[in-house]
């Protein structure tokens, strides 16, 4: 009884027998069979031999496809030529997916920069101001030739020990500026010349490593400033060493402290900028382009809407690394000293400096009230 064919699936089984016999080929075991390629078609597809080749997660990189249908094409002979699978996603997959993505979406915007606890009872007459003169970040100099030792990591030490002395001596301010004064990197990028002149430079280590360096450095002092003031404004005037690269700090100190309103991160692109403090009127300069006399007229003319409210007008600048003040029919032009050390050419200029730091207190209504300074004798390792 089993050769009269009488039930489906024993056709099916000795038609598949045959199609292995004929080397897989329908046309064949259907013309030895005396049935139709249909019928042979029809037995492979109900016993799976055709269903063959369907999406799987390994071969699929594991997205879990659902199998919607396959095509099968065969050539004239009926040999099997190709297979289309036709998927779709796991709904289960697809829901997930598109939750990570609105999750990602509604995600607030993560901090970067820790929040500092604000000080109380701070002063609101009073505003602090930071100049960092020409802090060199970058710059390598050899006692025996120079007469100091200066490197990357002298430039991080000495800067942050300072701001920490200085924010410990400071009146309890709500307003601080932390004033980079210009030069705050000692080269603008790898190739290690001045920008202006191309003069050759003696640089510490690579520019990437100095770039973050420096930003570090910048980023722990607004830390320091944010435990003693309410607003910390930070101001990186564009030195000639640095016309390009302050201004990359400026960009990364604002974004790091994007999340932290009480850090005001000045980023205007001008060469001279001001602050306006009660009666107090401070501009702010490298001190390479303008002369110092044509200081007072610039602050008259950029700064004439505040002029008329103010009587306390005072210029800050770096540039010469060393102190000087000048007074020109009331405005006050500053110059800073660094806390860096000497390269090769200026120790063998001639140029001699103290090395110090400052920090000047501002009344709103009396103008300067109070000034500390930070020798770099204070800040020489036990
Ligand atoms: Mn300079």
């Amino acid at each position: 009884m089993a050769n009269q064919h009488t039930d489906t699936s024993e056709s099916d089984a000795e038609i598949i027998s045959v199609w292995e016999e004929k080397g897989r080929n329908q046309t064949h075991a259907a013309t030895a069979l005396g049935v139709s390629r249909a019928k042979v078609q029809g037995a492979l597809q109900r016993r799976g031999f055709l269903g063959g080749i369907v999406a799987s997660p390994e071969r699929d990189g594991g997205k879990g496809y659902v199998v919607k249908g396959v095509s099968t094409y065969f050539d004239k002979d009926g040999v099997q030529r190709g297979q289309w699978v036709k998927t779709k996603l796991d709904d289960e997959i697809r829901e997930s997916l598109v939750r990570e993505f609105v999750n990602s979406m509604a995600e607030p915007i993560r901090a970067m920069s820790p929040l500092v606890t604000p000080p109380m009872g701070t002063d609101d007459d009073l505003l602090v101001v930071y100049p960092m003169g020409d802090p060199h970040f970058g710059m390598y100099s050899w006692a025996a030739e120079t007469g100091d030792d200066f490197s990357l990591e002298e430039a991080e030490r000495v800067t942050c020990a300072a701001i920490d002395r200085l924010v410990a001596m400071a009146p309890n301010a709500t307003e601080a500026t932390l004033l980079n004064l210009g030069d705050f990197y000692h080269a603008d990028d790898s190739r290690n010349v001045t920008p202006g002149h191309g003069n050759m430079l003696d640089v510490d280590t690579r520019y990437a490593k100095v770039m973050q360096v420096g930003a570090k450095a910048m980023r722990w002092c607004i830390i320091r400033l944010l435990e003693k003031h309410q607003t910390v404004r930070v101001r990186n005037v564009r030195g000639n060493h640095d016309p390009h690269a302050a201004f990359a700090l400026a960009m990364a100190l604002d974004a790091y402290f994007e999340n932290n309103p009480r850090v005001i991160v000045d980023m205007s692109p001008a060469a001279h900028t001001f602050q306006r403090f009660g009666k107090v009127l401070i501009g702010e300069c490298h001190g390479d382009m303008t002369k110092p006399a044509d200081l007072p007229g610039v602050m008259m003319n950029d700064a004439r809407e505040h002029i008329s409210d103010t009587t306390f007008w005072h210029w800050h600048c770096g540039h010469v690394h060393h102190d000087s003040l000048k007074e020109y029919q009331n405005v006050t032009v500053e110059h800073h000293r660094t806390l860096a050390g000497k390269d090769a050419w200026h120790a063998a200029k001639g140029y001699r400096s103290g090395r110090t730091m400052k920090a000047i207190t501002y009344h709103k209504d009396y103008g300067e009230v109070h000034r500390s300074t930070c020798d770099i004798a204070m800040l020489r390792p036990a």
